[in-house]
């Protein structure tokens, strides 16, 4: 532990009814979701084709009865086809990165924003919130659910909010100084970067008001949380969520900070083997796989989130009863994180073939040599089109640099390189080489 205690509080008494209560409201709002989705085109097939209605669940194994859903389904019903309320009811609309350029977008209605802040503030006070606080919230402000999802989870609280979004962080700092946040919500990787730039700037981050942290939307470790905790002197708390679920507020850590508590009682969580998508032993790593039983205007049915982790359904000292996931330790599919941004390697090639007089050949770099995520594409030229002329290469590089801020967002180092010198591969091509594993930073 830092400095700092973080005071056992529970924000919401559901958080510790018994097992035997929470498998009983698990069942009914399992069967209700169940017969909410019947009219979402997708679903309404899936049940039809195995003989399913909302009275064949019986028990909440039943729910292995029920079909997945996978992000590509959601791609294939774009924009909106797994919305089961009518337009004028949905209240927000957020998205996340698709395998291509199109984001999947998902919607909330009214209730679900409140469930949303609630599950939010839930997590936040386990952290340490209290309404006479300060937050700062370093998260984008947009379709990312991280933003908004936290900025009304502290809001319920009731404590003071800095709305100061990403990006300039030597102003940020200057946020933090002069108006003396308590709280820090962003992502893991940036609250480090805040901390080397401030040390740039002759500021010891230690002498930053901060006490506590509230850290997610990409993978961080122990060792970041121990080296954030001494750099800041404060706590720092990690919570997981993904938009196509409900945003942040899935899970995230208690005081004990021996794994986050999933918000059983709004999500049912099964691990799974990947491959042979069967519940894997307890303590074993899996594919998480959530099931929403509040959400009204897109619930999912067992999602497939392509996070690899483990769940831990042993007692947690802080009360709450539902069960515990560790950090996400992988993914099943080539999603990269990037200054907590997803990205599909298929998007930058997307945007590669959208400029012509490159060859079909490239390799992402990913490495974090500081706090932050670096991308370096490398792109070979075709021989006819190389040129000796610095403009026209000069062109060609802007506009892959272009195409690929469009699609993905995020901004890459783009590099040229002559025509036959990537190194081809005898299988299937390495295009990403993430060298953040080597140095433990996954
Ligand atoms: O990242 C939601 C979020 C925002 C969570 C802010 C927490 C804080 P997406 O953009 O849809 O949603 O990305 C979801 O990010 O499947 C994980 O792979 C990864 N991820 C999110 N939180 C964590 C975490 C938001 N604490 C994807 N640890 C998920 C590890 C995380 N990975």
């Amino acid at each position: 532990m830092g400095p700092f205690v973080c005071e056992n509080r529970i924000w919401d008494r559901d958080e510790t009814m018994s097992r035997e209560d929470l498998r009983g409201v698990q069942l009914n709002r399992l069967r209700e979701t169940v017969a909410r989705t019947a009219n979402v085109p997708f679903y309404k097939q899936a049940y039809s084709k195995c003989g399913l209605s909302p009275d064949s669940i019986k028990a909440l194994d039943d729910i292995r009865r029920l079909p997945f859903t996978t992000k590509e389904d959601l791609r294939q019903h774009y924009p909106l086809g797994f919305v089961t309320v009518p337009r004028a009811d949905i209240a927000r609309i957020h998205g996340s990165s698709g395998t291509t350029g199109k984001p999947t977008f998902v919607a909330y209605n009214k209730q679900d924003l409140l469930t949303w802040s609630g599950l939010c503030a839930r997590f936040l006070v386990a952290g340490g919130l209290r309404s006479e606080h300060l937050v700062h919230i370093a998260f984008g402000y947009g379709l990312f659910t991280g933003g908004f999802g936290l900025h009304y989870g502290v809001e319920r609280v009731g404590a003071g909010i800095v709305p100061a979004a990403g990006g300039n962080t030597p102003r940020q700092i200057m946020l933090i100084t002069d108006l003396g946040a308590q709280v820090l919500v962003c992502t893991p990787s940036y609250a480090l970067h805040i901390a080397e730039v401030s040390r740039q700037q002759g500021i010891d981050p230690k002498a930053l008001p901060l006490k506590f942290g509230h850290f997610g939307g990409e993978p961080w470790t122990e060792e970041m949380r121990t080296e954030m905790e001494r750099e800041f002197s404060m706590l720092a708390f990690n919570n997981y969520g993904l938009s196509e679920v409900m945003g942040p507020g899935v899970s995230g850590d208690c005081a004990a900070r021996t794994g986050m508590h999933i918000q059983e009682d709004h999500f049912i969580v099964e691990c799974l083997n990947p491959k042979t998508l069967e519940p894997v032993k307890a303590g074993e790593a899996g594919e998480l796989v959530f099931t929403t039983l509040t959400k009204q205007a897109m619930p999912v049915i067992r999602y497939r989130t392509r996070d690899i982790a483990c769940l831990d359904p042993s007692p947690c000292p802080c009360g709450r009863t539902s069960v515990r996931m560790s950090r996400v330790v992988g993914r099943t599919d080539d999603m990269l994180i990037i200054r907590g941004v997803n990205v599909f390697p298929s998007q930058i090639e997307e945007a590669l073939l959208r400029v012509e007089g490159t060859a079909p050949h490239y390799v992402i770099e990913v490495d974090r040599p500081g706090a932050l995520d670096d991308v370096v594409v490398r792109v070979e030229m075709r021989r006819q089109d190389f040129s000796d002329k610095m403009a026209q290469m000069q062109a060609l590089h802007d506009r892959i640099d272009r195409e690929i801020h469009a699609i993905t967002g995020i901004r890459v180092k783009v590099e040229l390189v002559d025509p036959q010198t990537l190194e081809r591969s005898m299988g299937k091509a390495v295009r990403v080489i993430d060298h953040r594993k080597e140095q433990g930073k996954l």
